[in-house]
């Protein structure tokens, strides 16, 4: 403001305010801050919760708790000015209320400083824990900092640890085979931050990969129907994070269908496979079919499609694909070309996407449902952790499936027609595909035909119930949730392998394990505890023998799961929480926090 238009704002206020000076500032935050700072600081229960028994309606004020960067900026004052206004309104009208603060302080960021100052990831993270503080209080922010809640010390951490091991003993946390970026270059792991557009962080010409290793999950899928199912009771929400919450889940119903596999020895000769190079057509049911006992499961939301489909298609890392190639040096080959264009396309979203690639397998699935015989592919757009990794293709009704069949020529037909149609033949011949429509009625599918695609849905499912072949089935985009993470700065996972008794929890009396200090974080070689024989030698609890830590620590969603019951009783050292105190204090009456966190931190 020039001095000229701050002596008008001034001249203007003194017109309305006649009692003010002209020349004074009506507002000296230099001097008015700090009286009534120290005000607030005298009173260290200003803003502490009062029991239950105070008689007075309660009200808990939830903001997102904060990651401990060093400097509170624009965005925090944004969204932290609400809750304190609502916390501030919510004391003055009677309430006992609950606001409180913490820091989600585990993480990345504070590896990457220590390896840059030099600090040690406990010291920067404490660090700037008290700089933030510093500034909340300077602006006045009303918490009850007797609750607060620090992520990265043992008190909070150890009860991730006692969850974890509750969770392992109920079979919801488990190990298996999972994808992990990993530098050829720097030979370790990266985080998902630490891979730029598909390439290293620190090598820039270096694309990652993916690995597979073995790592820990939480089972949240068997969540996945309450979940959505309880969407519905966040009153309140807005419609925008509840379509969000619902699209991620994404929940699909269908069917399964199991197709029998043709004997390869007993197959005759057959003129399609070997000409046209690849079984391009379906050729039709044979009486003479023998099945290998073996069989491929596919999952598809159009079952009433299935007379049209015309080839089995299977992920390029699906078991059966693998039991083919070991036969088959040109198929192995041709195999591990498709699957590294998967590796190299980021996510599931760029894999239905990517030009479409696939190789013809040289064997053939049985169609259950009219005895035809459809070539097996390998093709490079099918997800192996979605339905069943195998899919039926139908490329008359289908994009992909269509696309893909454009390409290698293989068969298409036409088996749903819009309800209108009086002349299916015609129609048929007219028709423009892939015609992907819902609504629609049912041709060239025998004791189907002239069902409406719903109907021909429920039925056929039926039908493949009762004969055994298959049954109406509900999949779900959600996925188990990974959360072992190579990387020093988390909460250790508290499992101890033996070579006599397996995978072994820590007992419970020996929680917390203990992240070490004075590590040397280097970016060499993975994770730093891999390094500290100190940490990584252990006892078996079962057999007192030799055991090697598991030395992956879990992933900073798992602190962000739960802190908001641990705020109720932040000091409590026999419990995560205390039931009655927690019954007492929710559901929370308000939370505030951005829309980025929708999916993924809200989920969890
Ligand atoms: C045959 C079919 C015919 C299909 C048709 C669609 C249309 P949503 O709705 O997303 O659940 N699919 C199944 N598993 C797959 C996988 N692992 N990778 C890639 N695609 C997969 O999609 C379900 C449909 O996506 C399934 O239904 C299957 O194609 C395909 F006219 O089966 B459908
Ligand atoms: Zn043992």
């Amino acid at each position: 403001m020039s001095a000229n238009q701050a002596t008008k704002k001034t001249a203007a206020a003194a017109a309305v305010e006649p009692s003010s000076s002209t020349h004074e500032p009506r507002y000296n935050p230099a001097e008015i801050e700090p009286k009534w700072q120290q005000r607030w600081a005298d009173q260290p229960d200003l803003y502490s919760v009062e029991p239950a028994s105070s008689g007075k309606p309660k009200y808990y004020v939830l903001e997102m708790l904060p990651y401990p960067s060093g400097q509170l900026h624009m965005g925090h004052v944004r969204n932290y000015a609400i809750g304190d206004a609502l916390a501030r309104y919510m004391w003055m009208t009677g309430h006992n209320v609950l606001h409180p603060m913490g820091w989600d302080a585990f993480g990345l960021p504070a590896e990457n400083a220590a390896l840059k100052n030099n600090t040690p990831p406990r010291e920067w993270t404490l660090q700037n824990i008290a700089a933030m503080k510093r500034q909340m209080t300077r602006i006045g922010l009303s918490y009850d900092w007797r609750n607060e809640v620090t992520t990265c010390l043992p008190e909070y951490y150890r009860w991730n640890q006692w969850f974890f091991i509750r969770m392992f003993e109920r079979g919801l946390a488990y190990r298996k085979k999972s994808k992990v970026n990993w530098c050829p270059e720097c030979c370790t792991v990266l985080a998902n931050e630490q891979v730029i557009d598909g390439y290293c962080w620190r090598h820039e010409e270096t694309l990652v990969e993916q690995r597979d290793l073995e790592q820990w999950f939480l089972r949240i899928t068997n969540y996945a129907q309450e979940l959505l199912d309880d969407l519905s009771r966040l009153d309140g929400w807005p419609e925008k994070v509840r379509t969000m919450q619902r699209n991620w889940m994404g929940r699909s119903e269908g069917a399964e269908v199991v197709f029998q596999i043709e004997d390869s020895a007993s197959a005759p000769e057959d003129e399609h496979a070997t000409t046209r190079q690849a079984g391009t057509a379906v050729l039709p049911p044979r009486e003479d079919i023998r099945t290998s006992g073996r069989s491929v499961t596919v999952f598809t939301t159009r079952i009433d499609t299935i007379f049209g489909a015309t080839s089995i298609q299977l992920a390029p890392e699906h078991a059966l694909v693998k039991e083919f190639a070991a036969t088959k040096p040109e198929l192995a080959e041709e195999v591990s070309k498709l699957v590294s264009e998967q590796k190299q396309a980021r996510d599931a979203a760029d894999i239905g996407t990517i030009e479409k690639h696939g190789v013809f397998t040289g064997h053939y699935a049985i169609n259950p449902f009219n005895g035809e015989r459809l070539p097996i592919w390998v093709a490079n757009y099918i997800l192996l952790d979605y339905g069943t990794g195998a899919i039926m293709s139908v490329p008359a009704h289908d994009e992909r499936d269509y696309d893909f069949a454009k390409k290698y020529g293989i068969e298409m037909r036409i088996v749903i027609l819009p309800r209108r149609t009086k002349d299916p033949a015609n129609d048929a011949e007219e028709a423009v595909l892939p015609y992907t429509a819902e609504d629609s009625i049912l041709i060239n599918s025998g004791e189907f035909n002239t069902l409406g695609n719903q109907e021909a849905q429920h039925n056929m499912s039926t039908y493949a119930e009762e004969h055994g072949f298959g049954k109406a089935k509900v999949s779900y985009r959600l996925k188990d949730w990974g959360i072992s993470r190579q990387r020093y700065w988390g909460t250790p996972i508290p499992m101890l392998y033996c070579e006599k008794d397996g995978i072994v929890p820590v007992p419970d009396d020996q929680l917390p394990v203990l992240l070490p200090e004075n590590v040397d974080i280097t970016m060499e070689g993975g994770s730093p505890l891999t390094r500290m024989p100190g940490f990584v030698n252990a006892t078996c609890p079962m057999c007192g023998g030799p055991a090697r830590r598991e030395t992956d620590t879990m992933d900073t969603f798992v602190d962000s799961s739960w802190y908001f019951y641990r705020y109720t009783s932040a000091k409590d050292d026999k419990a995560p929480f205390d039931t009655d105190t927690v019954a007492y204090w929710f559901p929370i009456d308000q939370y505030i926090g951005g829309v980025e966190h929708a999916i993924l931190h809200l989920i969890y």
